[in-house]
């Protein structure tokens, strides 16, 4: 019922952000975090969320790396609770082997890893499991990836970088086929790079994998239209009706409701309306 089945995503899907780290709620303890977790989960899957995703560890430029138990006691109760209350599909933001596991057992249909799964034995864990990925192309480390990115050819160097990583896992026995693809938007791109990156996205459609996008309220956005974080709605979904017309399967985003405007606005446009 709530399996993403990658071989037909025959529409795109809207993947809901529910950020599980303490500085994305007011300090009201870990009860009420944990409540509101399930409150914000509740209403995104109201809005027409295919899939939340949870994150615990702050993947912001210069943030400070969270140790394991803390993304462990973040994440898992809140990923038991959503699966047992609304068995909804429920990917996990996470770069390390060790949460990875935890959120396997735990039941994740779905690992999205920053890292692209290079992080020190993820691909094991990955291997041994029959869960999705997203591989998400980041140049450099969240510390550094915004100090002067360069590329000889953007998209080229990307799709080099997904090639690899896909021939890479398939000697693993990490099939093709369970592989989700992301250029990684603000992640070691400067703006030009960005906004580059959205008018060729097509061109990744070529590696026959779904292609997922993160543009909900980046700095691309922000830094553009000179808006703080508050005032890139509009903005937002604009970007995300962009990526859709241009081939995207999957927008993570932030604000549920309107981006499932825009897919419908798109799926009538592409589909037709009695098919919308
Ligand atoms: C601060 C800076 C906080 C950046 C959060 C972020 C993506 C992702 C993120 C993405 C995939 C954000 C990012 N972005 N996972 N996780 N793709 N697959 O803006 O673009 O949400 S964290």
């Amino acid at each position: 019922m709530n399996k993403i089945n990658l071989q037909n995503i025959s529409r795109p899907l809207v993947m809901g952000i529910l950020n599980v780290t303490p500085d994305s709620f007011s300090d009201g303890g870990r009860f009420a975090n944990f409540d509101m977790a399930l409150q914000q989960t509740e209403l995104m899957l109201q809005q027409g969320a295919d899939i939340i995703d949870i994150g615990g560890e702050s993947t912001r430029p210069g943030a400070p790396e969270v140790p394991v138990e803390q993304e462990l006691d973040r994440v898992i109760p809140v990923i038991e609770a959503i699966k047992s209350r609304f068995g909804c599909a429920v990917s996990l933001d996470t770069s390390k082997a060790q949460v990875m596991q935890a959120g396997i057992t735990a039941g994740v249909d779905l690992i999205n890893d920053v890292c692209g799964l290079e992080g020190e034995g993820v691909l094991k864990v990955i291997a041994d499991s029959d869960v999705p990925v997203c591989i998400m192309h980041m140049q450099g480390s969240p510390r550094t990836m915004q100090k002067n990115p360069q590329y000889s050819n953007l998209v080229n160097d990307i799709m080099a970088y997904f090639s690899e990583r896909i021939d890479h896992c398939d000697t693993l026995g990490i099939d093709k086929s369970r592989i989700i693809i992301d250029p990684g938007f603000g992640f070691g791109k400067t703006l030009k790079h960005n906004y580059q990156l959205l008018a060729e996205l097509e061109k990744f459609k070529q590696l026959e994998c779904p292609v997922l996008v993160g543009l909900s309220r980046k700095s691309m956005i922000g830094n553009l239209l000179e808006l703080d974080i508050d005032k890139r709605l509009a903005g937002s979904i604009a970007a995300a009706t962009l990526a859709l017309n241009n081939g995207a399967d999957i927008v993570r985003v932030h604000d549920v409701e309107e981006t499932k405007h825009a897919v419908r606005i798109f799926n009538a446009m592409k589909y037709g309306v009695e098919n919308e």
